[in-house]
């Protein structure tokens, strides 16, 4: 299939057209079906746009859907009117319509776009793609792979299940989860590797709702960053991981099986589990008998990572709302209405008592200031909490690695956790549930950092 993705540009800046649309899918593990999904550049997912560190990406985009739309950069600390927002950072792209993004990431490593308009319907209808921002001086591997996790509820003929979308009751439950796991769009992909090569390996959740717990055969994978920020690498705990919506991980694999040999990545749910995707390990070829002993150790971003406790603006937030939650009420479009007004504007969420985007700030901060949310989630769901612009840390407790700066946070039914981070891009930001189905439910709230 022809694509209309072009690269070209300087060293400095780089172009990169990108084109929301509709079209087709062997999303299935039958090759004669053929899905109808929503793309960026024909492809599902989008395209993999690489830039290097430093470059400026030149993103003419253009609506070619039946429905408005934009395009946020999810984990880019860029500058604020380019994070996609409508209604907060720009107008909605209109079908036919064209915008032009243009920004330069200040940190290297595995971001995503997607769109940010009906989000619960544009991103179950495939709307997104990754970003891969390469180190200036990247670490030694063989291969760089990307795992683009999804999750999609299909019908008996291998249609999108039209159905479900926007159904209350997932969005006061878990969200809309699905029946099919895609890994780049297809069922149980399989990629070929070489005894003794070095495999990068970046995952990144885009499913609606679905938080993925995965582990893999064969191979002892080590953890080098989270949401696109460096860590110390660290192997993983039973070569396990939980990725919840939103959020991403870069693995290190040694590719030390035998010639013919397979490594699973597998998604598991308790006490069952399948295969997500495999590396198949080429019969014949070996790159080398004894793994690699190179530095995997990646260098850090120019993030802000010192927090001025003595003077940090505290800010509570508290979650309510949902199924067999104790919302009785909350403040909608500026009046308080009852949970039987709420339920029929689609709103069973509120942060602060409050459902949905408000007109005035949760908070607002000067530039420089440190920041701590208190996030409580009072009520029986998890939540993965996504703040836009900004990397934050959670301050109580380590997460068996070393310090960890992430852009989505996996939060637990009544957990309580306190995240700091420096205000330092100016701008109107949100936060919000990356279960998208809560985020349109009421779970979203901004701050702005003057
Ligand atoms: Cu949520």
């Amino acid at each position: 299939m022809v694509t209309p993705a072009l690269a070209v540009g300087t060293e400095q800046k780089k172009r990169y057209l990108l084109q929301a649309g509709e079209g087709f899918s062997n999303l299935v593990p039958d090759e004669d079906v053929q899905t109808a999904v929503w793309q960026y550049n024909r492809q599902t997912p989008g395209p993999v746009i690489r830039i290097k560190q430093g470059e400026t990406l030149q993103i003419p985009f253009s609506n070619k859907l039946i429905q408005p739309t934009s395009i946020h950069w999810h984990g880019l600390r860029i500058e604020n009117r380019m994070d996609g927002v409508p209604g907060i950072t720009q107008s909605v792209i209109e079908p036919g319509t064209e915008f032009l993004y243009e920004f330069t990431p200040p940190d290297a490593g595995t971001f995503w776009y997607h769109t940010h308009n009906r989000s619960w319907e544009q991103m179950a209808r495939g709307l997104h793609g990754v970003l891969i921002v390469e180190e200036k001086e990247p670490i030694v591997v063989d291969q760089d792979l990307v795992w683009v996790i999804d999750d999609w509820l299909i019908d008996r003929d291998g249609n999108i299940d039209e159905s479900s979308l926007g159904a209350l009751h997932d969005w006061a439950h878990g969200g809309r989860v699905g029946n099919l796991l895609t890994v780049n769009g297809k069922s149980q992909p399989e990629f070929p590797v070489f005894r003794g090569e070095r495999i990068r390996l970046r995952l990144v959740n885009v499913a609606n709702a679905r938080t993925m717990n995965l582990r893999f055969t064969q191979v002892s994978p080590q953890a080098i960053a989270i949401d696109g920020q460096p860590i110390v690498p660290a192997p993983l705990e039973n070569s396990a991981l939980t990725l919840a919506p939103g959020q991403r991980i870069d693995l290190i694999l040694d590719m030390t099986m035998s010639p013919g040999e397979r490594m699973a990545m597998e998604f598991y749910l308790g006490e069952e589990a399948m295969v997500a995707a495999s590396l198949v390990c080429d019969l014949y070829k070996v790159v080398r008998e004894v793994p690699l002993d190179t530095n995997i150790q990646l260098t850090k971003n120019p993030l802000s990572t010192t927090l001025d406790m003595a003077n940090a603006r505290t800010v509570d937030l508290s979650i309510e709302g949902g199924a067999m939650g104790r919302m009785r009420e909350a403040v909608f479009n500026g009046r308080k209405l009852p949970i039987q007004e709420l339920v029929k504007e689609k709103k069973i969420w509120a942060i602060n008592g409050i459902a949905g985007l408000s007109d005035e700030p949760l908070f607002s901060v000067e530039r420089g200031e440190t920041v701590v949310i208190q996030m409580d989630n009072k009520n029986r769901w998890p939540h993965a909490m996504h703040i836009h612009g900004h990397h934050f840390i959670n301050i109580d407790e380590g997460e068996g690695f070393d310090v960890v700066w992430r852009d989505t946070f996996l939060l637990n039914p009544n957990g309580k956790k306190r995240f700091g981070f420096v205000a330092d891009n100016p701008g109107k930001w949100l936060i919000h549930c990356h279960m998208i189905e809560h985020q349109a439910g009421g779970m979203v709230t901004w701050f702005e950092v003057v």
